[in-house]
């Protein structure tokens, strides 16, 4: 099975170096990243260090993994943030589950013996409405078993399983349009806890209203589109 694994950044100078030392690049056939058009030294700093950066013709991580997909001719893409959030150590797990045979595999912030960001407070509103969007889905979609995070962006997916999926949300809501349809399509989703880190500078482009809106029309477009994924 051909591995890509690809690096999804937009303006993340200031996470990315103290990051970047414990990505496992030695794994996959490829590595390469997509970038949103950062202004702040991203791309330089990642073509110092070999990995080829490849732009996108619109913004937003919809666009990134499309780009992704197109360049690449692997058959099991792991997509990987470098702003902190993510552990670069499950990376290998993920290419694990798709080589086992899972159509995707979602490092979990959910499910028992995860940690997300949150887990902190006792107020934890993005959790809250993660778990929301999580149980429409699950209700509405899921004839397997139970998906305990469907919007994290730290997953790998199958190319057969992406092409059939075929995502077309532009934005951070592109994740879970794919679990959605992914559900739809009676794929083989797997999960495995992840402990979800802080940012490690930079900013979120992540603004919870306007992402919250832009949750609930692609959760409502899928309702309409019935079965059909
Ligand atoms: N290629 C690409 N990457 C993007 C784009 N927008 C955001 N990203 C990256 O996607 C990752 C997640 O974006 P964030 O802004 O951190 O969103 P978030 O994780 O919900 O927010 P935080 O909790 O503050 O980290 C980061 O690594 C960004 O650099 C984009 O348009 N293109
Ligand atoms: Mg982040």
């Amino acid at each position: 099975m051909k591995r890509a694994l690809v690096i999804l950044t937009f303006n993340e100078i200031e996470a990315l170096p103290k990051v970047f030392d414990r990505i496992p690049r030695d794994l996959s056939h490829e590595v390469f990243a997509v970038d949103g058009g950062s202004a702040d030294g991203t791309r330089q700093f990642l073509e110092s260090r070999r990995v080829p950066v490849f732009g996108q013709e619109r913004r937003g991580r919809g666009e990134a993994f499309r780009a992704a997909m197109a360049k690449t001719a692997a058959d099991a893409v792991v997509f990987f943030s470098p702003d902190g959030n993510e552990d670069p150590a499950d990376i290998p797990k993920l290419f694990e589950a798709l080589e086992a045979g899972a159509d995707m595999a979602i490092a979990s912030r959910m499910m028992k013996g995860a940690f997300n960001e949150e887990d902190i407070s006792w107020w934890r509103p993005r959790k809250w409405v993660n778990l929301a969007f999580g149980l429409a889905a699950n209700t509405a979609f899921n004839r397997g078993p139970f998906v305990t995070d469907t919007i994290n962006g730290f997953r790998g997916i199958s190319r057969e399983a992406f092409e059939r999926m075929a995502p077309d949300a532009a934005g951070f809501v592109i994740e879970y349009q794919m679990t959605m349809r992914a559900m739809k399509l009676g794929l083989d989703i797997v999960e495995f806890p992840t402990r979800e880190g802080p940012r490690l500078g930079g900013h979120s482009t992540a603004s919870a209203i306007p992402t919250g809106i832009v949750f609930l029309k692609t959760l409502w477009r899928e309702l309409r589109r019935g079965r059909r994924a």
